[in-house]
């Protein structure tokens, strides 16, 4: 059996989604900038597919959609951008994002540290999530900016954006939200986050790899990222993507029908799957399951190094990962569990197991056998737990 629980990391594309887009490959391919019928066959489903991504984030038509690459593309913008309207002119000298934001956040956020601008990565507290008011202590008359993910890839933990973004509007400071994580897991609303700007990525909603978005409230523009064309009005130049936007429009579409099915039944089969696994002795996740995405979870197996676990589950056919998909080649701990103070042991031994709407209960079933059968060898060959064979482990 083949099982696929790395959902964060990517999704399978939904077939209705794949269907709406092979027309544009090989039939409808006309550039939809041309002045010929190849490229105004592309207008209507382009239009509708820009409808449907409006509706599923709530934007209201005079505020723009910008379509990118990914969501990497999007974050880079949003920061870089704010660093030349703001950091360089000297009208702003800093910025703030949460300590455990996303490595397309983080990064950018070094770099335009390292050209000039104050940062504050915010701390998260003991269950991984951010204090509103935390924000509040850290906001000066020169800060340009908050970036705060809407929900965290690794935990799940959802962070508490629309208590942010009031806190921002309040003080005159631009608001970003990196939403990738949280379509179609949790309601996502621009209007009531009080967001600027908000980032999202198709590939994690059932969508295409390759497309992605960022929301722009009117009156907050930034520059462009690409000069060139007009397309996109002019800020992010080049021919579109039609096939991956009329993808993206479909696979939000989806992603709002389902919400529901997700925040109900995916909730259930992961709390039933975490609660089974947290019978194993020595397992622990940090983030509480009503303050998590519905189906995420991070837990660590203490005594047994991430990527042991990893490869036991790989080669029974079960997908899962050690935290971001990104950083999983570096094999540093999980950089949540750091952020939360956990000891070495305990940041080196979680795994993130990520569900979709298309995770089925005899998967979880087979996953959990899986577990239990690596758990019990890595145990016994493991150098920092004490295991016993009569089933009475104990920590060193
Ligand atoms: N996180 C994970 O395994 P792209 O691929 O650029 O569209 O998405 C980047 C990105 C940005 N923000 C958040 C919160 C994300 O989770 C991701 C992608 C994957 O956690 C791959 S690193």
């Amino acid at each position: 059996m083949r099982v696929y629980l790395d959902n964060n990391a990517t999704t399978i594309v939904d077939p209705h989604v794949f269907e709406e887009m092979e027309p544009f490959f090989v039939q409808k391919y006309g550039n939809p900038n041309s002045l010929h019928s190849f490229a105004s066959e592309t207008h209507q489903p382009l239009k509708t597919a820009m409808e449907k991504i409006y509706a599923g984030i709530h934007a209201p038509r005079e505020d723009s959609v910008v379509i990118t690459s990914c969501a990497t593309e999007s974050n880079n913008w949003v920061l870089k951008s704010i660093y030349f309207q703001y950091i360089l002119t000297g009208r702003k000298n800093h910025i703030i994002v949460s300590e455990v934001e996303h490595p397309s956040v983080i990064a950018t956020a070094k770099f335009i540290e390292s050209q000039g601008c104050r940062v504050t990565y915010l701390p998260i507290n003991h269950e991984g999530l951010i204090d509103a008011q935390s924000v509040r202590d850290y906001i000066t008359d020169k800060t340009a900016l908050v970036s705060i993910m809407t929900a965290n890839n690794e935990t799940g933990g959802i962070f508490p954006v629309q208590e942010i973004g009031e806190i921002c509007k309040e003080h005159n400071v631009l608001f970003h939200t990196d939403a990738v994580q949280a379509i179609g897991k949790i309601p996502v609303d621009v209007q009531s986050f009080n967001v600027d700007y908000l980032t999202f990525s198709a590939h994690k909603f059932h969508g295409p790899k390759g497309v992605g978005g960022l929301y722009i409230k009117k009156g907050r523009e930034l520059l462009p990222l690409l000069h060139g064309g007009s397309q996109m009005g002019g800020l992010r130049s080049g021919t579109l993507n039609v096939a991956g936007i009329v993808g993206m429009g479909k696979a939000m579409e989806q992603a709002v029908d389902a919400l529901d099915y997700e925040m109900t039944d995916i909730k259930e089969m992961r709390d039933a799957f975490e609660d089974e696994l947290l019978k194993i002795k020595d397992t622990f996740v940090v983030t509480p399951r009503e303050k998590r995405t519905p189906n995420t979870t991070l837990i660590s197996f203490r005594g047994i190094e991430g990527e042991a676990m990893l490869w036991d589950l790989n080669c029974a056919g079960v997908a899962a990962s050690t935290g971001s998909a990104c950083a999983s080649e570096d094999l540093e701990s999980n950089p949540v569990m750091e952020a939360i103070g956990a000891d070495a042991d305990l940041a080196h031994t979680a795994i993130r197991f990520s569900l979709s709407r298309y995770t089925t209960q005899e998967e979880l079933d087979y996953t959990l056998e899986v577990v239990k059968k690596a758990v019990k060898r890595l145990r016994e060959i493991s150098s920092s737990y004490a295991y016993a064979p009569d089933g009475h482990d104990s920590k060193l």
